[in-house]
């Protein structure tokens, strides 16, 4: 008999998402994905001043805060036809790359890892042998004996108490945990080694974005940082080195802690290769602009269709037609007024219009976007994909070298299909991160030389024209392409959208009742135990969800919208 469970909410994540399944014999058979606030961001910035909306779009969440401010700046630039000084582009970029660095190691450890990781079985681990297994991997230096019993004690204490505190209500010693004591304990020391190297990644946004969460620095035109280097309250050598020497950090603990961490994790549970495929049509955009017009880039984007690298599709600079003729969004399925069909999101409408949660109609705050009428997977596993289908050296040789530590590690050939599944949006993400790590250093120098050659500027003055204009800004974002998109009259912002990465994976049904991808990935997943859906998690998180993102008010009144089991 079939058997409904809600997880309500779903924890670990950022915002408010609530999963239904139904369960039949074992296995889920069907599923619901539904984001259970709206803020109205997009509403608030109806006449205001377009040179403003980079610092209130940037409110709409606390997570990846910086790049709905780079988004935005990009949208209304793009509208203005500006050409951005490459001084600013660069240092956009290396924000952008040191925020996803900390976004990526966060999700990992402190936000998903947990799922695979039994850290009250940590407890039963012999640190020797933790340290001997952590050698053989990497020459990461963390991972000395003593460095593994002293945390291991750490852990002991916390437990002794009765105060997992961080660690309280995990599902501990469910039948779906199948690492070692060893490999648990391993995995739990990195997890505290890497609250301080996200903290890393974050100086330099903070350096550079003068504060983080929600960076001061940017504008429609460029960047606000003064660079002189006889300067002490400018951007001089003394700040760019000190940059440089976290960068450094940051790459020890990308490659030889998180790379094979990841590893380890896909080793063990070898099954989750074959799990969570979902939708396979991937789309991203290509990023770090390297001149003034956004029409060279570091990294590749574009869209491939039913996981075929062949039909992978470029998308090329910021004036890129095929992205921004593709896009539409729909809400038969979501708590907003409709009945026009698929909206472009230069026509865009966002007026609320709740019901309550009807399996078949309405039953998300969060719209329903499609490329070409096709749902579309976004995410780091989109990005890498995409980037292997064109090309991409760095990629290709961080995803050769994963996939081989797998194998080694599993003693059997893991083939690059692999990647689609749950384990492989990990896989991709930590893949991924070391492609930005090495970005950072290359967007690094290239600002460094720019400077070197005399060139200081960093803003271009914005100029409004009185006729209407409409203008599209992408970003590859920590969990897929963002976009934003803006019509402006006479200095006026008359309508604005923001096309969010968890829009795209957390829609509901769409126009023509297809599921998306969250609900798609859930089907024929395993379910142990209906009453600790463990299992659900592990796939919702491989997308590091964020809601508020996605949704982009919370009832003033406090009244109570649905009722659910929680679990
Ligand atoms: Ni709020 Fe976000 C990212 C954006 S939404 S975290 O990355 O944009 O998926
Ligand atoms: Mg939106």
């Amino acid at each position: 008999m079939s058997k409904r469970i809600t997880v309500d909410p779903i924890t670990r994540i950022e915002g408010h998402l609530r999963i239904d399944c139904e369960v039949d014999d074992g296995k889920v058979t069907n599923a619901w994905a539904s984001g259970q606030m709206w803020r109205g961001i997009e509403l608030m910035l109806v006449d205001k001043d377009p040179r403003d909306a980079w610092a209130i779009t940037q409110r709409i969440c606390g997570v990846c805060t910086t790049v709905h401010a780079l988004t935005s700046v990009r949208a209304v630039e793009n509208a203005l036809k500006m050409e951005v000084p490459v001084n600013a582009q660069l240092i956009r970029n290396i924000i952008m790359a040191a925020h996803a660095i900390h976004d990526h190691i966060v999700h990992f450890y402190h936000l998903s890892a947990l799922d695979w990781v039994d850290i009250v079985s940590a407890l039963d681990a012999d640190p020797k042998k933790t340290s001997q297994l952590a050698e053989s991997l990497s020459d990461w230096p963390l991972n000395s004996h003593h460095t593994m019993a002293q945390a291991q004690i750490r852990l002991k204490d916390f437990v002794a108490s009765g105060q997992l505190g961080i660690f309280a209500n995990g599902y501990w010693g469910h039948p779906a945990m199948k690492l070692s004591p060893e490999v648990n304990l391993l995995a739990a020391v990195h997890y505290l080694q890497a609250l301080e190297y996200q903290r890393k990644a974050n100086q330099i946004v903070t350096i550079l974005g003068s504060k983080t969460p929600h960076i001061q620095n940017l504008a429609v035109g460029g960047v606000s940082n003064p660079i002189n280097m006889d300067s002490q309250s400018a951007l001089n050598m003394e700040r760019l080195y000190h940059i440089k020497t976290v960068i450094d950090e940051l790459g020890a603990f990308v490659k030889n802690a998180y790379m094979v961490d990841v590893a380890a994790v896909g080793a063990f549970y070898p099954e989750w290769t074959k799990i969570g495929a979902g939708i396979t049509n991937y789309l991203s955009v290509p990023d770090m602009p390297l001149d003034s017009k956004g029409t060279k880039f570091s990294l590749p984007g574009g869209f491939i269709k039913n996981a075929d690298l062949t039909t992978f599709k470029p998308i090329n600079n910021y004036q890129d037609e095929f992205f921004e003729k593709g896009v539409a969004e729909s809400v038969k399925h979501a708590w907003y007024q409709g009945g026009k069909g698929p909206l472009h999101p230069y026509d865009g409408e966002t007026v609320p219009e709740y019901t309550d949660f009807q399996d078949d109609g309405k039953y998300s705050w969060v719209k329903s976007p499609t490329f070409y009428g096709d749902r579309a997977q976004v995410g780091p596993l989109a990005n890498v994909l995409c980037m292997l289908a064109a090309g991409h050296k760095p990629t290709h040789s961080y995803a050769t070298a994963m996939v081989k530590t797998v194998s080694s590690l599993l003693g059997a050939d893991l083939p690059l299909e692999s990647l689609h599944s749950t384990i492989g949006r990990h896989a991709a993400r930590a893949i991924r991160c070391a492609v930005l790590h090495d970005e950072l250093g290359t967007q690094w120098d290239l600002l460094v030389n720019n400077i070197a050659s005399g060139d200081t500027t960093t803003f271009n003055r914005p100029d409004f024209p009185t006729e209407e204009i409409r203008g599209f800004g992408y970003h590859e974002a920590p969990r897929g392409t963002l976009s934003h998109w803006t019509v402006i009259k006479e200095g006026k912002i008359k309508n604005y959208q923001c096309v969010v990465p968890t829009t795209w994976n957390a829609g509901p049904r769409d126009e023509t009742d297809a599921i998306g991808p969250y609900e798609a990935a859930l089907l024929d997943n395993p379910i142990a135990d209906p009453e600790l859906p463990l299992e659900v998690l592990r796939t919702v998180h491989s997308f590091d969800p964020c809601l508020a993102c996605a949704v982009h008010l919370t009832d003033t009144e406090n009244r109570e919208i649905v009722k659910v089991k929680v679990l």
